[in-house]
């Protein structure tokens, strides 16, 4: 019985572990239609009668230039096609005759020599389109035009309560156009529909959730290849490069932004992404480096010893670098701290923890505080984007992604020190540490590093 079940047992173990090593390199995982369908009917509500209309992201021009869909469009659709616009309309009681929700999906229409180069793609002549798509309607594009003009001919107080995403091109030639066809003076003004999805993008639910937690463990995996693989003589591209293939390994269809790793001199650099030096001994590097899974990021950096150990001032500042992470997670409170507050104005602000941590714990070199040596905000929210939409103050609630990330950058000592998790709001308000499983102290990020290859 025993042997029975253990030679059942381990062809299932064989294939859990490679379904987990072997991700789909490719297509994106998605959510449940329902999931993009419920974030529409919330972006509906939010309209009170208005219409939005939102564009799919442009093909890039350039051919090594890969494409990623617009990060609003990706949330409410989940469709991941240049091309496309996404039309909703929120129930409106007050009109007469009273409107109800709507939602369509406007798809170009098939290009069958541009196919050849592109792929098969989808039309609304496709049978099956809405389902396959997951909204309720698929229109050509070309319908676009005459379906928002017969909605502002049906209401015209709908062409006051138009929202488009800003700066938004097809959008911006759209109003206009309208305005002619319907013989208006002026074109109708759009309000900037980020005021409606930002809040929304706020608030993870489950399926996000899981996603971001695939991001930061892909991430981890190429950090924790990055602490054995750094050594002095090798330069900071080549970690950077080795992380980027372990990354895509892990499935991740790309870094969720430029990695920066930066040591010595550029350690102190906040944004410095060249990568262009070669690490020394007894210099510290900066990897600020993480991925994005199925277009939901992560964020994580490290500080480590290019030598394998840190020097007693590296360590001492390490360690309050570590300390004032520690502390801002310790003072978390769900429904009262906040996040980004670079100049420590709101005593609830994490940043307020971090920075007294800082300013009481650690010195520069002439006695000075080592918090004159922090010069950016503690976190931000983490979502399709590394940083994502927000309006800060914000105040953490449940469902919330972000990151805490003190650094303390001291360039007369070529020494910048910065320690960056990603960290989950869960349900019961406790904050959950994505990156949790990573080195964070000096010791077990020395003991890491002296780990076999
Ligand atoms: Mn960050």
């Amino acid at each position: 019985m025993y042997r029975f079940r253990k030679a059942l047992l381990l062809p299932s173990l064989f294939a859990i572990l490679t379904s987990l090593l072997m991700l789909p390199g490719a297509a994106l995982e998605r959510q449940p239609q329902s999931a993009y369908h419920a974030r529409r009917v919330a972006l509906g509500n939010a309209l009170h009668g208005g219409v939005a209309i939102l564009f799919a992201a442009e093909e890039p021009l350039l051919d090594f230039m890969p494409y990623r869909q617009d990060a609003d469009f990706y949330y409410l659709t989940g469709w991941n096609e240049p091309g496309a616009a996404l039309l909703v309309a929120g129930a409106d009681a007050n009109g007469k005759p009273a409107r109800g929700y709507r939602e369509i999906l406007f798809l170009p229409t098939r290009n069958l020599r541009m196919e050849k180069y592109t792929g098969v793609k989808m039309d609304a002549a496709t049978p099956g389109a809405a389902r396959r798509a997951g909204v309720d309607e698929v229109m050509p594009m070309t319908a676009l035009p005459s379906v928002l003009g017969a909605m502002i001919v049906a209401d015209r107080g709908v062409a006051g309560k138009l929202w488009t995403e800003p700066g938004e091109a097809t959008a911006a030639a759209l109003l206009p156009w309208t305005a002619t066809t319907l013989g208006d003076d002026a074109p109708p003004k759009a309000h900037d529909l980020t005021e409606l999805t930002t809040p929304l993008r706020q608030i993870k639910d489950a399926g996000e959730i899981a996603l971001l937690t695939k991001a930061a463990n892909a991430s981890m995996d190429a950090q924790r290849l990055m602490i054995r693989s750094v050594k002095p003589g090798v330069t900071e591209r080549a970690i950077a490069g080795e992380m980027i293939a372990r990354m895509m390994e892990n499935g991740c269809e790309r870094p969720s932004y430029a990695p920066i790793v930066g040591a010595g001199i550029n350690s102190t650099t906040l944004h410095y992404s060249e990568n262009s030096a070669t690490m020394e001994a007894g210099d510290v590097v900066v990897v600020d480096a993480a991925c994005e899974y199925s277009m939901y990021a992560s964020d994580i950096t490290r500080t480590v010893p290019v030598s394998g150990h840190f020097t007693a001032r590296q360590r001492e500042v390490y360690d309050v670098v570590l300390g004032a992470q520690r502390a801002a997670a310790a003072a978390f409170v769900a429904g009262k701290s906040t996040i980004n507050d670079p100049y420590h104005r709101d005593p609830n602000s994490l940043d307020s923890v971090a920075w007294q941590y800082i300013h009481d714990h650690g010195k520069g070199l002439h006695g000075e505080p080592l918090s004159d040596y922090w010069i950016h905000g503690l976190g931000h929210m983490v979502g399709i984007d590394v940083h994502d939409p927000a309006q800060y103050p914000v105040v953490l609630k449940p469902g919330m992604v972000f990151t805490i990330e003190p650094g303390v950058y001291i360039p007369q000592e070529k020494l910048g020190v910065r320690i960056e998790d990603t960290f989950v709001v869960g349900a019961d308000g406790r904050l959950i540490d994505l990156i949790a499983s990573l080195p964070h102290t000096a010791e077990h990020v020395e003991a890491a590093m002296k780990a076999k290859q």
